[in-house]
C-alpha cells in the first residue's frame, strides 16, 4: 500500500460565522478569482457575475503559476487570513495554477480549465492538468471554460 503525507488539517466555517463575517464587513471579498493571464479575463468574469448576482463580493487577480510563482504563493498563503473562503483559479495550456493554489492554502479551490488558442488538444491539456491532482491536494474541476459553474459551486460551498 502506498502512503501519502497527511494533507493540511481542514478547518470549517460554520454558516453562522459566515453570516457574522458578511455582516461585519459587507464588502469584504469572500471569493478570490485568479487566472494565469489577462487573456483569461473574459471567460473568468462569468464566475464573478454569478457571485455578484447572488450578493457575494469577489476579487479578481491575474497571476501565473509559471510566470509569477511568488505572487501566487503569497496570495494563496494569505487568502484565509484575509477572509477569503473559496478560491476559483482558471488557467489554460499546462494549467498549473489551480493545483499550485491548492498547495498553498487549505481553502477549497475550484479549478477552471481554459481552452487557450495555443492548446495542443482543444483544452484537454488544461482539463487534465486541473483534474489530475495528487491525493491529499484536491481541486474541484469544473468543465472546460465553465467559469459560470465555478461561481455556482463557490456559492454552494459558502452556503453549506
Ligand atoms: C496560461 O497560458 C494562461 O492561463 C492562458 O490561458 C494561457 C495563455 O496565456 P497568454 O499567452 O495569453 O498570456 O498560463
Amino acid at each position: 500500500m502506498t502512503s501519502h503525507p497527511d494533507p493540511a488539517p481542514i478547518t470549517t466555517t460554520e454558516p453562522e460565522v459566515l453570516e457574522q463575517l458578511v455582516e461585519a464587513e459587507p464588502d469584504a471579498p469572500l471569493v478570490g478569482i485568479i487566472m494565469g493571464s489577462q487573456s483569461d479575463m473574459d471567460t473568468m468574469q462569468a464566475a464573478a457575475k454569478v457571485l455578484e448576482e447572488a450578493g457575494i463580493t469577489s476579487e479578481i487577480r491575474v497571476m501565473s503559476a509559471h510566470r509569477t510563482p511568488d505572487l501566487v504563493a503569497d496570495y494563496c498563503r494569505n487568502a484565509r487570513v484575509r477572509g477569503l473562503k473559496v478560491l476559483i483559479a482558471g488557467a489554460g495550456l499546462s494549467a498549473a495554477l489551480p493545483g499550485v493554489a491548492a498547495a498553498h492554502t487549505d481553502l477549497p479551490v475550484i479549478g477552471v480549465p481554459l481552452s487557450s488558442r495555443l492548446s495542443a488538444a482543444g483544452g484537454l491539456d488544461a482539463l487534465l492538468s486541473v483534474a489530475q491532482m495528487p491525493p491529499g491536494v484536491p481541486v474541484a474541476c469544473v468543465g472546460l471554460d465553465n467559469a459560470k459553474n465555478a461561481g455556482h459551486l463557490a456559492l454552494r460551498i459558502l452556503r453549506a
